[in-house]
């Protein structure tokens, strides 16, 4: 478990989406806090083909925060996107690199041992972060997902992935846990 008022350093680094600043927030009692924010390039890939979803100048910041009770409380806030418009987002194992598929799988606290995994026992809100958000007609938008557990030590995801459309759950909307293209990603300092 994370241990509470942990300090943080300052780390700057660079991905293939741009500058990436990881600072950490002033403490706060009772709470730990972490932030990752990045412009959003979107991967221009052929695994991608829609840069059009993620237009020049779109952002996004994810917050962390556990607290005390054991807690994660996670939020996403995305600028500049198209305007009432549904993605798919989820904290993923690998840090953002040179195309989509280099973010590996979604973080899982009980991983699947089947990859691609698409057992909703495995992929869903509750194992997983699914970070879905709608933009409103600015192209703005925030989620926040909310989980009674805190990341193991040594097994925190390294980023928090764009997706194409809503993620489905395993029903008629598609295999659980998959959301389309990813369109474009964020290192998180989880
Ligand atoms: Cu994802």
């Amino acid at each position: 478990m994370r241990t509470a008022h942990a300090s943080r350093v300052l780390a700057i680094a660079t991905v293939t989406t741009g500058a990436v600043l990881f600072a950490a927030s002033p403490s706060i009692a009772g709470a730990d806090r972490v932030r990752g924010e990045a412009p959003l390039t979107p991967y221009s890939t052929a695994a991608n083909g829609k840069p059009e979803l993620v237009p020049d100048g779109a952002k996004a910041r994810v917050d962390a925060v556990y607290n005390a009770a054991g807690d994660s409380i996670i939020t996403l806030h995305v600028t500049g996107l198209l305007p009432n418009r549904t993605y798919g987002a989820h904290a993923h194992v690998n840090k953002c690199g040179i195309d989509g598929n280099a973010a590996g799988p979604h973080f899982q606290l009980a991983t699947d041992p089947v990859s691609p995994s698409v057992d909703p026992g495995f992929a869903n809100p509750v194992n997983e972060i699914w970070l879905d958000v709608t933009t409103n007609a600015a192209g703005n938008g925030a989620s926040l997902a909310k989980q009674a557990w805190q990341f193991p030590p040594g097994k925190a995801p390294k980023s928090v992935i764009i997706h194409e459309k809503r993620t489905a759950t395993g029903g008629p909307d598609g295999a659980a846990g998959t959301a389309g293209a990813r369109l474009a990603c964020v290192d998180v300092g989880f």
